[in-house]
């Protein structure tokens, strides 16, 4: 019995006995070897000086064969970032696949992120605990954080942590930043003879984690079908009360998957896409045309999803925002900064309500960088709107929808893609490769379908200026405005503004095959 149980809803009861569904290969770890598919160099040349041991390692494609022996292994774990459904149960795949392939192999979780190696702050996994979270959401059982291991001190400590628990893997789950980290530490521990391997699980809802060989990360299903469902009865309220515009603005950092994702969803009268890269003048002027056009037709309400990251995008924004973090870390006082800037760049300061000029001058990440995804872009827009349609009547309601899709209860996409990544984590342990980051393939298919491959992360690095300097990262993927899944959206793009073909996703559905195994739409692309 679930020691919650009494605590536990009905559904996540129902939930704790869901049986993932993975590729037929993932069932039987201990019959599977790798094979290499490909030793090319990294893109960089550049790279090679700072990760001389794992520069030209291999990615693997798995198969049936005669692999290493399934030794013991004592393993750690941790999450990196922002929760994503699906986290627990790549827990699970791994905890299962550990014991069956040696009943006394270990797992050992690592407490609120990088910060629990730096502090060796973990706790055993045991298969009670591990039970009592299978198919649930959240990352709760170990936490996590966005500490990162980058310093010398740090990665020294990292190394003395995992030589203090003997660990022969370590597995970080977590998007670009935290798989580039797992790089820099497989590299770290090879040049100082720590035998502990590390692997990467792709991690993150804002589905920016994706290259040839990563489709998608897991937890974007699930936040996006959360968002849809919100949308969708936000939408039906607008043409029941006809009296509302909604702005919605929906998380993701940077690129704006999760925005279109819900766009192909639900058909609002308008989606923002940052990766147009339209000026905020633009952006403001398209909103009014559709506000006037609807009020021509008879319509006086609206829904108008806004992407999280659409702000530094905006050319004059993003200009505005490097001059200002110029001129603030020289240490000139905020009261000071409008008139040391240049005059486009002021033009653009003045024309921000009060509110977010505060944001950007005084609202500063630890780094003093502006703190881009606290603004309120959902309310700058309705702002800016009323002030171009002044002589118009009409009424707006912001909304922002994050954290509510983080830590839902996974959809079955993402308690199965969690499950079989875990287990393919497993494998990687087994086969003892390290530097590697668990991908699958296929994912638009049943998982029946799926394919597996370990893909060297650093096949997915390049170097990009950051605070400065040259640093390896892997590059986040951003919509492509030529691509297939913007061009869908482009074709329905003109009718959605007028006509209203809301569509209504309604909640997560789990047990009606029909409905329960749908896939991401913009991997159906
Ligand atoms: P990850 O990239 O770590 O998965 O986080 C994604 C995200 O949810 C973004 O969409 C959002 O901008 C950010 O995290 C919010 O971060 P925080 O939890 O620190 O407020």
């Amino acid at each position: 019995m679930h020691k919650n149980e009494g605590m536990i809803s009905p559904l996540e009861k129902k939930r704790l006995s869901y049986v993932p569904q993975i590729p037929p290969l993932l069932k039987n770890i201990g019959s599977l070897s790798l094979e290499e598919v490909s030793r090319a160099k990294a893109p960089v040349a550049e790279l090679k000086s700072l990760f001389p041991r794992i520069f030209s390692a291999p990615s693997y494609r798995v198969g049936k064969g005669k692999g290493k022996a399934a030794r013991a292994q004592k393993v750690g774990v941790l999450f990196s970032g922002g929760p994503a459904a699906g986290g627990h149960n790549v827990l699970a795949g791994l905890f299962d696949a550990l014991k069956e392939l040696n009943s006394r192999s270990q797992l050992i979780g690592f407490l609120n992120g990088a910060a629990g190696v730096l502090e060796s702050h973990s706790k055993e996994l045991s298969a009670k605990m591990i039970d009592g979270v299978r198919n649930l959401g959240g990352f709760d059982l170990i936490g996590s954080g966005r500490t990162k291991i980058e310093t010398a001190e740090q990665l020294a400590a990292a190394a003395e942590t995992v030589r203090k628990y003997s660990l022969d893997a370590l597995v970080i789950i977590g998007g670009d930043d935290s798989n580039t980290n797992a790089a820099v530490l497989a590299e770290y521990f090879l040049q100082h003879n720590v035998s502990t391997r590390v692997i990467g699980v792709p991690k993150t809802i804002d589905g920016d984690l994706r290259s040839q060989e990563i489709e998608l990360s897991f937890g974007f299903d699930s936040a996006c079908k959360t968002y849809a469902e919100l949308i969708g009865n936000i939408a039906r309220d607008a043409k029941s009360s006809r009296k509302y515009y909604h702005f919605i603005k929906l998380m993701g950092r940077s690129a704006s998957h999760i925005t279109l994702e819900c766009a192909l969803a639900t058909h609002p009268n308008l989606a923002l896409v940052g990766e147009e890269r339209k000026t905020l003048a633009e952006i403001v002027r398209q909103i009014a045309d559709l506000v006037r056009k609807r009020k021509q037709a008879g319509k006086e309400y609206g829904v108008i999803l806004v992407p999280e990251g659409l702000i530094e995008f905006m050319p004059e924004v993003k200009q505005l925002i490097s001059e200002l973090n110029k001129i603030l870390a020289e240490g000139k006082p905020p009261a000071a900064v409008e008139s040391l800037l240049a005059d486009a760049q002021r033009q653009t300061f003045r024309l921000l309500p009060e509110k977010i000029q505060q944001q950007l001058l005084f609202d500063r990440d630890p780094h003093g960088n502006v703190q881009v995804s606290q603004i309120a872009t959902e309310e700058l827009l309705i702002e800016l709107v009323k002030r171009e349609l002044k002589d118009l009547k009409w009424s707006a309601q912001p909304h922002f929808f994050g954290y509510e899709g983080r830590c839902c209860l996974p959809s079955n996409f993402d308690a199965n893609y969690g499950y079989a990544l875990g287990r393919l984590a497993a494998l990687a342990i087994k086969e003892e490769v390290t530097g590697v980051i668990c991908a699958i393939q296929f994912l638009a298919k049943s998982p029946e379908k799926w394919a597996l491959r370990l893909v060297s992360i650093i096949q997915l690095m390049c170097l990009e200026m950051r605070k400065g300097k040259q640093k390896p990262v892997i590059q986040k993927a951003l919509v492509d405005i030529k691509g297939k899944v913007f061009a869908q959206y482009q074709k329905v793009r003109s009718t959605d503004e007028l006509e209203d073909r809301y569509r209504y996703p309604g909640p997560i559905q789990f047990f009606d095959p029909d409905v329960s195994d749908s896939v991401p739409l913009t991997l159906e692309r």
